[in-house]
């Protein structure tokens, strides 16, 4: 008897069913946040069929102009996700502000934070690009919040997940109990498990970073990246292999496939950025897949989830992957 491909509706059922982890509320919320990715990887794949490319006119809280689908995929996931009663409140990296449920809607016990469209300067060469996105609970006893509650440490996620738009359109998903990977097979429109309990081997020969900005990494990036350039005639006695897509949903995907190190380090190029990636809607809600498939992030000197953000936006080093790569990337910082 062939075994019946299960869908992310009956997966999340069970995880609420049969382990009592996730409560209904939660597994609403995690359908809505899918079929928006669906929406939003249909807006994508339309191109230059649609008027959707290109820049939008206007920059976010980065100060980065917005291509128009930053601003289709983030308007997409307020509209879908703000009526539900599932929810108190989201976040965005398109919006400066926290946006709170409308009073003319239920609000919910859980807070959402997303980056709509992750990687978008590749969008107009055609290049993968996902939606990242991070499920917190809000605290005890708050009825309206505000950005401070949004401020919780990565190891109070509930589920996060990621949708990449590449090749085939994938939702990788962990609500806490392994990670598991969808593929949209697009004719029912349906999400189907094509991989559960993804795990990242230990070890890897393969990296991701940015090799442009070398000059300004830290001694303990460059010590690491220069005994990889060194390979088999270096301290590690093996030749390594380079990637950088520069879509972090894309580089995190293959690491989360086949194994990798992926690093975007803090520079010092700006003492006010300690690096480029988001903390609360980028390099948490990948730490907690990347944890939880076995691998491992860090900022160089703590555990990425256990950083205790102080505000919304603020930026973090990322050093995510294979554990023992990670560790020992870990381990030149603390020497
Ligand atoms: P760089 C995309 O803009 C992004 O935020 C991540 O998706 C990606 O990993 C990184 O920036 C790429 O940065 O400096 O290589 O363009």
């Amino acid at each position: 008897m062939p075994v019946r491909p299960v869908s992310l509706t009956q997966y999340l059922v069970e995880k609420q069913r049969e382990k009592g982890l996730i409560p209904a509320e939660l597994r609403m919320l995690l359908e809505v946040i899918a079929r928006t990715c669906k929406r939003i990887g249909i807006a994508v794949s339309k191109g230059a069929l649609a008027d959707c490319l290109g820049e939008a006119g206007s920059s976010n809280v980065q100060g980065e102009s917005q291509k128009k689908l930053d601003v289709i995929a983030n308007e997409a996931l307020l509209e879908a996700n703000e009526w539900g009663g599932n929810l108190a409140a989201m976040a965005s990296e398109e919006m400066d502000h926290p946006y709170p449920i409308p009073n003319r809607y239920p609000k919910g016990e859980f807070l959402l934070l997303y980056d709509p469209l992750d990687g978008s300067s590749n969008i107009d060469v055609n290049v993968s690009v996902g939606t990242i996105f991070s499920v917190l609970r809000l605290p005890e006893g708050v009825k309206d919040p505000d950005e401070t509650h949004f401020l919780q440490p990565g190891i109070r996620q509930v589920a996060a997940g990621y949708a990449v738009f590449g090749p085939s359109t994938l939702l990788v998903l962990t609500v806490g109990d392994g990670v598991a990977c969808f593929t949209l097979d697009r004719e029912p429109g349906a999400w189907m498990l094509t991989a559960d309990r993804m795990r990242i081997p230990q070890s890897t020969r393969e990296f991701a970073i940015n090799a442009s900005n070398a000059r300004h990494w830290e001694a303990p990036v460059k010590r690491y990246i220069d005994e990889l350039l060194a390979g088999k005639d270096g301290p590690r006695g093996v030749d390594f292999n380079m990637r950088w897509v520069a879509s972090m949903v894309a580089d995190v995907h293959r690491i989360m496939t086949r194994g990798g190190i992926f690093l975007y380090p803090r520079d010092n190029r700006d003492p006010s950025k300690p690096g480029k990636l988001r903390l609360l809607y980028e390099a948490n809600p990948m730490s907690f897949l990347v944890e939880q498939a076995g691998g491992a992030a860090t900022n160089g000197l703590q555990r990425i989830m256990e950083i205790v953000p102080s505000s919304l936006h603020q930026r973090v080093a990322v050093i995510l992957g294979s554990k023992e790569e990670v560790e020992r990337v870990a381990g030149y910082h603390s020497q």
